[in-house]
């Protein structure tokens, strides 16, 4: 049985001969260079993917050191003088945490060298030389280079003190604050082995509707017993602020950020912090948002927000991340424009070690948005990149969504900021604008199911959120790849039909739940299936009908000059693009136009016809799917195979919910027939 706890680090023997002897001969003992904690739990992960991989015993990969077709693993600056000199080249190109693989000649020996300026660096290239073998690589001359193009890669958890998880559907929290600091389970371990394995290298333990005990020392004495298990995997610890803090933990009688016991009750927290946990992060807030405290209930703005903390944490090194998801219910005209402008005009005034955290869309995580037109729009301020991993807007953690595909599509938008080709990706490396410090957060999906994320091939969205922090410019399919050949099987055929249904899934998503640029039509508060309809929220922006706006004429939110402007917040090239029907792409046109149910699709349809089939392919794909994953049958475990099965039966059931709900919906409105070829609901 395998009940998937491996995650992609399953190791599993490798079968082909030839490349078993390849590695066997390349890899004849290892070498560790340096002693750190680092360099320790880099030999450990080499000893265990080794064995199991080339089903040699441990012991057969130590004490080699004098034999040929060595593996060294060190820093640059513990090398010996004689490897370094072969690697100079390769040395000169990496930065920060980068490495370097690389065969080489000493003395008439081979040698494969791992080494990067850092410790932590060494342990990227050793989970990458892993993954080399995982994915049945030839490592004869092997020769990579790889740094990261960005600064700070994290998780973000919306995990409760009381271990219940906001939007997370795959168990309860990992952190069992009862029994920290002095159990620790071993589960804390793989976690921060799978986060290192993918470059993560930050983790916001705690919810951004935060509760300010944990910034108690109670808590914070559990908080410095996981950073203690996290370091030597280079994943630092990052915590939230409730802004209120000072009030409710403090005993001050305001939050106020420009009041100077405020800011010197924030500075000892924080010094207090940094005295048990001295690599320690910084702080993630959610201000003035649904309901959050904030530097506005004191008549002042993000930036005395954002700066008060930015003071307090600067003489430690550490970072300020500012969220920029706000929206209020007294603006009624349009929720999508509101964080530009509550944030655009401040560019410039954020101290340096401030991130503006930016959600990938301007509403909310939905199947698909267009990019946030923040991004490209403030040059002085290093805006960060927020995703949501777990799917609080796409089935949970019981549908399969391949969410690298929606993370790819924001990343290659283009802002036109600095002309064409001014991509998102540009943006958040930093290249863009030549930004000192960059960074990509994503909402975790995990929780702790033994799977980790509830859906076996929702780990591959952590896997490939981690890839794309890492380099925002990867192929999602190439992503993709590598996953299933860790973590599945590297049979081919496998490998192509289970690349193409996870690519495909994303779209299909979309289909059946928000085709043409449909958004927020869920169920009101849990978010979990269709409703258009009237929900049962207070504020009107928590309801369905405000988005889609559907009546006799049409359907879709008119945000051109004729509506609400928000186009007006892209660059003029963007902004024109959607201000026009006819050049706003379909994909996008009821998130910007209100259109008529006869409008004319490009495929000659009427809009009615046509998103009535979007709903009904849906639907169809994912029978597709359903018939892909069984043909596969004799290559997947049985465990890990029934249940991925179990849950795309749910998502087929689920897909036809959606499109017989939305379509009943709005069928009200259009007044037209099905068209031939969609299902009537039963
Ligand atoms: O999408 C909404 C969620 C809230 C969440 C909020 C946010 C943590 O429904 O649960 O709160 O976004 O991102 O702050």
């Amino acid at each position: 049985a395998n009940d998937g706890y491996d995650l992609w680090l399953q190791y599993n023997y490798i079968q082909n001969t030839d490349l078993q002897s390849e590695y066997n001969t390349l890899i004849n003992g290892i070498q560790p260079i340096g002693d750190s904690e680092t360099i320790k739990v880099a030999e450990k992960e080499l000893l265990l993917g080794l064995s199991k991989m080339l089903g040699n015993d441990t012991q057969l990969y130590l004490g080699n050191e004098s034999g040929n077709n060595l593996l060294y693993f060190g820093s640059e600056s513990n090398l010996d003088k004689k490897i370094l000199s072969q690697l100079k080249k390769e040395c000169a190109q990496i930065q920060k945490d980068g490495f370097v693989i690389k065969q080489i000649q000493v003395d008439n020996k081979n040698h494969i060298v791992i080494t990067g300026k850092t410790d932590i660096g060494v342990l990227y290239g050793v989970f990458r030389l892993l993954r080399e073998l995982q994915t049945h690589k030839s490592i004869k001359g092997i020769n990579i280079v790889d740094s990261p193009k960005v600064d700070v890669r994290m998780l973000n958890h919306w995990d409760n003190l009381d271990r219940t998880v906001e939007r997370g559907y795959a168990g309860f929290s990992l952190w069992d604050w009862h029994r920290l600091p002095d159990y620790i389970d071993s589960r804390y371990v793989d976690y921060a082995r799978a986060n290192a394995s993918i470059g993560i290298n930050g983790t916001a333990l705690t919810n951004v509707n935060a509760n300010a005990l944990i910034l108690t020392p109670q808590y914070l004495e559990k908080v410095k017993a996981l950073a203690a298990v996290f370091r030597p995997y280079g994943l630092k610890v990052y915590l939230t602020a409730r802004f209120s803090a000072p009030i409710e933990i403090g005993g001050l009688k305001t939050a106020d950020p420009l009041d100077p016991e405020v800011k010197q009750w924030w500075r000892e927290k924080t010094a207090e912090i940094y005295k048990s946990i001295p690599d320690f992060g910084g702080y993630l807030v959610k201000a003035n948002s649904e309901g959050q405290p904030g530097p506005q209930n004191y008549g002042r703005n993000h930036v005395d927000g954002a700066n008060m903390l930015a003071d307090a944490v600067a003489p430690f090194g550490g970072i300020v991340m500012w969220r920029a998801f706000v929206y209020s219910e007294h603006d009624p005209t349009d929720r999508a424009k509101q964080a530009y402008s509550e944030f655009v005009p401040y560019d410039g005034q954020f101290r340096d070690n401030v991130l503006i955290q930016v959600k990938n869309g301007a509403i909310d995580f939905q199947p698909r948005e267009p990019f946030h037109p923040m991004f490209g729009a403030m040059p002085k301020t290093p805006l960060m990149m927020e995703f949501q991993i777990t799917q609080e807007y796409l089935g949970f953690s019981t549908h399969l969504v391949y969410l690298p595909k929606l993370y790819e599509e924001v990343f290659e938008a283009d802002t036109y900021r600095r002309g064409k080709g001014s991509t998102v990706a540009k943006v958040i490396d930093g290249s863009l604008h030549n930004k000192k410090i960059t960074g990509v957060a994503g909402v975790t999906n995990i929780g702790n199911d033994r799977n980790w994320t509830g859906h076996h091939f929702l780990q591959a969205n952590w896997y490939g959120f981690g890839r794309l922090a890492w380099n925002p410019h990867l192929d999602s399919k190439d992503i993709a790849e590598e996953w299933i050949r860790m973590t599945f099987s590297n049979n081919d055929n496998f490998v192509e039909q289970i690349k193409k249904m996870m690519n495909d899934s994303r779209e299909t998503v979309v289909n059946y739940m928000n085709p043409y640029g449909l958004h927020h039509i869920f169920d009101t508060g849990h978010h979990y299936g269709p409703g258009p309809w009237v929900g049962n929220l207070p504020r009107p922006e928590w309801n369905p009908t405000y988005y889609h706006k559907a009546d006799e004429n049409g359907i879709g939110f008119n945000r051109t000059k004729t509506g609400s402007n928000a186009i007006a917040q892209y660059a003029p090239e963007v902004a024109a693009m959607y201000n026009n029907i006819s050049t706003t792409p379909e994909k996008d046109l009821l998130w910007f136009h209100h259109v008529s149910w006869n409008h004319k699709l490009k495929n000659g349809m009427t809009l009615w016809d046509g998103m009535a089939l979007k709903y009904q392919q849906g639907v169809d794909e994912v029978e597709t799917m359903i018939n892909t994953w069984n043909s596969m049958e004799s290559l997947v475990d049985q465990q890990r195979f029934k249940e991925v099965q179990m849950l795309l039966n749910i998502q087929l059931k689920e897909a036809k919910w959606w499109r017989d709900a939305c379509l009943l919906y709005f069928q009200q409105f259009s007044k037209k027939e099905l068209p031939e070829g969609v299902e009537k609901a039963s």
